[in-house]
């Protein structure tokens, strides 16, 4: 059958038109069972690319099945996440204000979104550059100060030479910059504002058993990089000193085996520590290491570089005088800063040793296990030269010297984390300012009452210029604190805003005195970490989301996104999520019950689109030639939604033209097919068949077998009609159930091709506006029950069982011996024996032969 030519930009106009005019995808917290779709927030680059159409076609189509099935879905428009480094930095490249480039590009991917033919509610947008948004992110950020979560500190940062700015952990990658991937971080120690994510940091990781569906490759490595790590901190006397080095460990059970001692450079003891004799090369070392960054020192491992300080410590459990090095693979910002090394068990440990000709002492035999000659073992094991503690188990031996160092007092237990405070504020200009006010004369008033000595430092006060200021917040009721237009945006290293007098220039809010505002922008991170929670009500202007309307949406029902989103956004939000609950504002732990990554669209080529390789498609076009449902379909169809697959013209193509081929079908055999009721058992087995399984793969988002299955019931709709039209006219009867064989297929497809399919719903089947609010079809179980045959197994020609099998599998040799062998009577009579020949006969015997 020839498929139809369809005028779909004719179609796709009409429908989208014709959807916003009656607001059949608005939202309403009042009506039905909430159910709240999201995907992640769009960043305003100006171009809405193939990837942002994989991105939103399956979970459009996934939202548009929810509604169908009754819920009331919300399902907000992208939004835009509009602030940030990457629009500042095509805005200096093309000479535009950003503020002008962003608004720009807003329009025109606003405008490209609409051609998708989503089913949004196009109410409920955020732009993330709005005034009226970030009024809230500083909101935010004021009730985070208030509870003593933002914090002004001197913190070693990664500072990226190309962005002019620090940037926060998460976004570095191998020791370079994610946006410049081939510029290093430079570490800096400057004045930062920080979010103390780490008090939450229990609390984010992921327990085993928790309630969400959340992808175990986000859930490890946001553990990961929390790192949550048991162990105790242990004090070293030092030999004729009365100062104590502090050490934190996690195998206490290898402390007769630690022959040293290693302070990381910038430890406070160092150079205390060092012996006269010593002083110039630690010295040396020291400054050496300050240059080097914390990517080097890692790598420099293996040159297991370090000086000898010439002192010595106490071993407490082996009383040993123990050596006193400097070494900078020892980091200042874990743990104390200390380790006791133990190179007979510590891999690193044993190489700084053996290189500096340090004792080597084995405490730990592996139980069982031969450990290769050469190796040394790290592992948990049996104690040996070890004191009383010989011949315990590692872990009875971590918690008897735990015990005896704790009653002795000179150990406690901790817990450490490899996670660190979030860095939140930028020295670049296009980002929300920080609502801070800075007053040197409140300052000087609390030193004439003598109350500067109990302010703290980047709570209370911080410096600016080089002088102490009290730090206030702004006033809410002067929020926002907008940013400036008319300012010298180009990055040079200091914020920007700090060469805009008239934005600087404030009253102070406590003493009126004139005082400076905070000129430091926040990360864009800040912006997306709660910009959901905005959606139900983005235009509620008496708090930062209207407590009742959130509360019928919240928790998420499932929030689509990129995998890339593990350890920044996705991390970030969940924190956020917890701390606006600590406030009294949420009752739930986790903002979203179900979350999903998409995989990667590719060129056509199978490699990753990119303009140097010139494999980058653009949908726009394609959606000309073969309409939008073509390319959506395709796009759920090319492959598990989870993994992605490359693009293909010829997949859209074929998508075209099934489209094409279903109208057909309606157009010329609606009224056409005259069946006997008996003659559509087979369609209708298979049409509830279809359903089941279309639906439950859209359930699992397994998008392209559902797309699959629905071909094929199509295809058997087709070959039915034709040989039905081409027969006698047995009946004249109209058959029913080809009328809701046909409908059934069209409500099946409307979630994947929703223009196309509302066309031929209304215009062809003359059904009622709109498929898209239509009742998803429900299956009948009944019609599901395969029927089972009876299979007589005979050994050596005599009945000895029977089978009761589905009479699909009854006719396959293996399926049914493999059954017939289980059978513990038929196991009985075979026992001892060995079988020569197997007589099958398909649907009807087996008969074992044996010898
Ligand atoms: C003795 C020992 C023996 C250790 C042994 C390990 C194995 P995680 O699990 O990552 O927390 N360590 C402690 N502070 C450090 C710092 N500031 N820089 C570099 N290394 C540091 O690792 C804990 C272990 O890392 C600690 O336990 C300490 O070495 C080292 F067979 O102490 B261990
Ligand atoms: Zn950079
Ligand atoms: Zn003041």
């Amino acid at each position: 059958m020839k498929s139809k030519s369809i005028n779909y930009s004719k179609i796709e106009k009409k429908w989208q038109k014709k959807w916003l005019e009656k607001g059949i995808y608005k939202a309403n917290a009042n009506k039905g069972e909430p159910f709240y779709g999201l995907v992640e927030l769009t960043y305003s680059s100006g171009d809405l690319h193939m990837g942002h159409w994989f991105a939103w076609s399956a979970p459009d189509a996934y939202m548009r099945y929810q509604r169908m099935k009754g819920k009331n879905v919300l399902f907000p428009v992208g939004g835009f996440d509009s602030f940030g480094l990457p629009a500042e930095n095509a805005a200096i490249k093309h000479g535009i204000h950003p503020s002008d480039w962003t608004q720009k590009n807003i329009d025109n991917m606003r405008h490209q979104f609409a051609t998708m033919g989503p089913s949004f509610d196009w109410e409920k947008e955020v732009v993330t550059s709005n005034p009226e948004y970030y009024k809230w992110t500083q909101w935010l950020f004021i009730k985070l100060f208030e509870e003593g979560l933002a914090y002004r500190a001197k913190v070693t940062s990664n500072w990226c030479p190309k962005c002019k700015t620090v940037l926060a952990n998460e976004h570095v990658e191998n020791g370079c910059c994610w946006r410049h991937t081939d510029t290093p971080v430079v570490q800096k120690k400057v004045d930062q504002w920080l979010f103390r994510i780490t008090k939450y940091a229990d609390e984010l990781i992921w327990p085993k058993n928790r309630k969400v569906d959340w992808p175990e490759s986000m859930v490890e490595g946001q553990n990961n990089w929390i790192g949550r790590s048991e162990g105790i901190q242990i004090e070293f006397e030092i030999k004729g000193s009365v100062g104590k080095i502090e050490v934190f460990t996690t195998r206490v059970d290898t402390i007769y085996g630690a022959t040293f001692i290693i302070l990381a450079p910038e430890h406070p003891l160092a150079k205390k520590v060092t012996s006269k004799e010593n002083a110039s090369s630690v010295s040396k070392y020291i400054k050496q290491s300050q240059i080097k960054q914390e990517r080097d020192r890692i790598a420099a491992i293996k040159k297991k570089s370090g000086v000898f300080t010439g002192s010595f410590a106490i071993n407490p459990a082996s009383k040993e005088e123990i050596p006193i090095w400097v070494a900078d693979f020892v980091l200042m910002e874990y743990g104390t800063g200390a380790i006791m090394a133990v190179p007979g068990h510590d891999l690193r440990d044993n190489e700084f040793a053996e290189k500096h000709k340090i004792a080597i002492k084995k405490v730990i035999e592996p139980k069982g296990e031969k450990i290769p000659k050469g190796k040394i073992f790290e592992g948990f094991g049996k104690l040996i030269n070890s004191g009383e503690f010989s011949g315990l188990s590692s872990k009875k031996a971590i918690e008897k010297i735990t015990d005896d160092f704790k009653k002795n007092k000179i150990a406690k237990s901790t817990v450490q984390y490899h996670l660190r405070d979030w860095t939140i504020s930028r020295q670049r200009y296009w980002g929300p300012p920080i609502p801070i006010i800075y007053c040197r004369s409140c300052w000087e008033d609390r030193v004439k009452n003598g109350e500067d000595k109990k302010l703290r430092e980047g709570i209370d006060y911080s410096f600016v210029n080089g002088k102490e200021h009290l730090i206030h917040i702004v006033p809410e009721t002067e929020l926002p604190v907008e940013l400036p237009y008319k300012v010298d945006y180009r990055p040079t290293g200091k914020a920007p805003l700090a060469t805009s007098e008239s934005f600087i220039k404030v009253k102070c809010p406590d003493c009126g005195k004139s005082a400076r505002r905070e000129t430091e922008t926040m990360d864009t991170y800040v912006d997306s970490s709660w910009y959901f929670f905005r959606y139900p009500s983005p235009k509620y202007d008496k708090g930062i989301f209207e407590p009742k309307t959130m509360k019928k949406w919240f928790p998420i029902e499932i929030y689509f996104g990129g995998p890339e989103h593990i350890l920044g956004h996705t991390l970030y939000a969940r924190f956020i999520t917890k701390v606006l609950r600590d406030l009294g504002y949420l009752d739930f732990d986790e903002f979203a019950k179900t979350r999903k990554n998409h995989g990667v669209i590719l060129g056509p080529d199978g490699f990753r689109m990119s303009k140097s390789r010139g494999n980058v498609v653009n949908p726009d076009e394609e959606v000309k030639k073969y309409g939008a449902d073509a390319v959506r379909m395709f796009l759920c169809f090319l492959g598990p939604h989870d993994k992605g697959g490359p693009w293909s013209i010829e997949g859209v193509e074929g998508m075209n033209r099934f489209l094409g081929r279903v109208w057909n079908l309606v157009e010329e055999y609606k009224d056409l097919v005259v069946f006997t009721h008996e003659d559509a058992k087979d369609i209708l087995v298979s049409q509830h068949k279809t359903i089941k399984k279309v639906s439950e793969d859209i359930e699992k988002l397994h998008f392209n077998t559902a797309i699959a299955s629905i071909m094929e019931y199509s295809n058997l709709l087709r070959s039915r009609a034709q040989s039905a039209t081409g027969k006698t006219k047995k009946t004249k009867i109209r058959c029913a159930e080809w009328d809701e064989a046909l409908r059934v297929l069209v409500q099946l497809l409307a979630p994947f091709a929703p223009h196309t399919m509302e066309e031929i719903w209304v215009e062809l089947l003359g059904e009622k506006f709109s498929v898209h609010t239509s009742k998803w079809p429900i299956f009948a179980p009944e019609l599901l029950k395969e029927d089972m045959v009876t299979i007589p197994v005979q050994v050596n020609g005599k009945l000895r069982a029977t089978l009761s099998i589905k009479e699909q599998e009854s006719k396959n040799k293996d399926g049914v011996t493999k059954a017939a062998k289980a059978d513990d009577k038929i196991q009985k009579w075979l026992e001892g024996k060995s079988i020569k020949t197997i007589i099958f006969v398909p649907g009807k015997l087996v008969n074992f032969v044996t010898k």
